[in-house]
């Protein structure tokens, strides 16, 4: 494997290509070595921050925000105009990097820096837009309005899932909102999350602009406490799974901070008799397999019309056979493997749960075995027809197993759909507009995310990103979740010579 992009990244050659997983350093509490599912070879190490490292962040990260909300929103854009720009010189070199440190395909690779560059091009125009309300004051010569300010430093939490693209949907907009951030990726990707910050110290040189601006720090969810628990953090926002989520809110909210938080999915898509099957077809597979099945947005379950039933079952069934399964960077292959051999393992337990829960396999899975499969992280996407309260079926397993359920008439698919712990994505598929606004009414999906005559995964940047109930409720990325990154002042100014107080009460003396 031609591992160049490594050193286009500035990921230091002592530490990459080494094929034989030996370990390059002596210590071993001290080094996160990071071992891709792609091959298993070994690439490279990062250091787990310290204590006394977090706190020397901290300081920096403090002494560049009081430089950094002096910049105009504007000038800030610029810099994350900057951003975008090296992320589009980037773009083949982090790519690859995503795709061989992760395992999702080549293409998807691509895909995830180019949501970094979109959310770099919409940062942009939102710096001149970080608009704020006036009102009319009761009271006469009298202004009032509301501003929004940055909190200050901002902890992100992300997934090894998508190691690059939720770091900067997070941070490109708090960058313009004034804030600063400290961001802990994966230690499942600790190389994506150096070579975006190397990327960034590019654009944060050229510029002269405070190092603390945007920092790292590498390590697993002990290291993420050091956030969480952090009182000079007012907003960690944490994206991953929903037992995460859950002690990171407690925590958080423990010490009365904010927490934006973005967890697990069990997405359905309704198919309806008079959807396009051509439309199901290809929406479903992506969103099933898309990313071995390790997407938030995943589409775990397919609530099928009776009548079609069989058709649909049909089509699914014959489009598995074509998938091609092996080395994401290979553009033939749809399917690249799992993030590690425990991923595997809760794909396997799966499996048999639902087997054991009364489910019946409509495709098989299993691990693939021989040349080109032996880091062992390769499996084959599955389906199974199933019910939907089995327990397994209200789980969200991060692997490529598509549920199977049929249904009798809209309502109950729609209260299948909603009866989940989780309320990420969901879609329907039909051309009778009748039961697609049934879909998006009040009445209708539950979720953050509600489509039509679309998979559950893939959502563009410019909307709102999250959900409902265990997903955690937060909304990142488009629309106005830049809100969520500020800190909103409501001002009152009175420019008579009288003080006339509120509410009408009279105090004179
Ligand atoms: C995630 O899986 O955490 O909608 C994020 C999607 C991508 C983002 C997924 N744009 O599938």
């Amino acid at each position: 494997m031609n591992l160049d992009f490594l050193k286009t990244l500035g990921l230091e050659e002592r530490n990459a290509g080494t094929s034989t997983g030996a370990r390059a350093y002596e210590s071993e509490a001290d080094y996160i070595d990071s071992y891709s599912p792609v091959d298993g070879k070994y690439i490279g190490s990062v250091s787990v921050t310290t204590k006394e490292q977090y706190e020397t962040v901290m300081e920096k990260a403090g002494e560049a925000f009081k430089v950094w909300r002096k910049y105009t929103a504007p000038q800030r854009g610029e810099i994350v105009r900057q951003y975008g720009e090296a992320l589009r010189k980037y773009k083949e070199p982090l790519g690859k990097l995503v795709s061989y440190e992760m395992g999702k395909s080549l293409q998807e690779g691509y895909g995830e820096v180019q949501e970094m560059i979109d959310i770099c091009d919409f940062a942009v125009g939102l710096s001149r837009q970080l608009y704020g309300l006036t009102m009319h004051s009761e009271r006469p010569n009298h202004r009032m309005y509301e501003q929004w300010h940055p909190f200050g430093i901002v902890g992100i939490i992300s997934a090894f899932n998508f190691p690059v693209a939720v770091w900067s949907w997070n941070s490109m907009i708090a960058f313009v909102c004034g804030d600063v951030c400290v961001w802990k990726g994966s230690e499942k990707t600790p190389l994506c999350s150096v070579a975006c910050q190397n990327i960034w110290k590019e654009v944060v040189e050229a510029n002269d602009i405070p190092e603390g601006v945007g920092s790292i720090i590498n390590g697993d969810y002990k290291v993420g406490e050091y956030m969480t628990t952090d009182k000079r953090i007012p907003l960690i926002s944490a994206t991953g799974s929903t037992r995460m989520g859950k002690i990171v809110a407690q925590t958080v909210a423990g010490r009365l901070g904010r927490s934006l938080l973005e967890l697990g999915g069990n997405n359905a898509i309704i198919v309806t008799e008079s959807s396009d099957l051509k439309v199901v077809l290809t929406g479903s597979v992506f969103g099933a397999v898309g990313t071995c099945g390790q997407r938030c947005t995943t589409t775990r379950r397919l609530i099928v019309h009776r009548s079609i039933y069989n058709t649909v079952k049909e089509n699914m069934a014959s489009a598995y056979t074509q998938l091609r399964i092996g080395n994401p960077l290979d553009e033939n292959n749809h399917v690249g493997p799992l993030i590690d051999k425990d991923a595997v393992n809760m794909y396997l337990s799966a499996l048999e749960q639902a087997v054991e829960q009364g489910g019946s396999v409509l495709v098989e899975g299993g691990v693939l075995e021989g040349e080109g499969y032996e880091s062992g992280c390769y499996v084959k996407p599955a389906i199974v027809e199933a019910h939907n309260n089995m327990p397994i079926v209200q789980h969200e397993t991060f692997a490529p197993i598509l549920y199977l359920i049929p249904y009798d008439n809209l309502e109950d698919a729609i209260e299948m759909q909603n009866d989940v712990p989780q309320g990420l994505s969901s879609a329907i598929m039909t051309n009778n507009l009748r039961e697609a606004e049934l879909f998006l009414s009040c009445a209708g999906s539950d979720c953050g995310i509600a489509n039509v005559n679309i998979g559950t995964s893939g959502a563009e940047i410019g909307g709102a990103f999250g959900g409902e109930k265990e997903t955690g409720g937060g909304r990142e990325s488009g629309s106005d979740s830049w809100k969520a990154y500020m800190r909103r002042q409501t001002n009152t100014i009175n420019y008579g010579a009288e003080v006339p107080l509120a509410q009408g009460i009279k105090f004179d003396f």
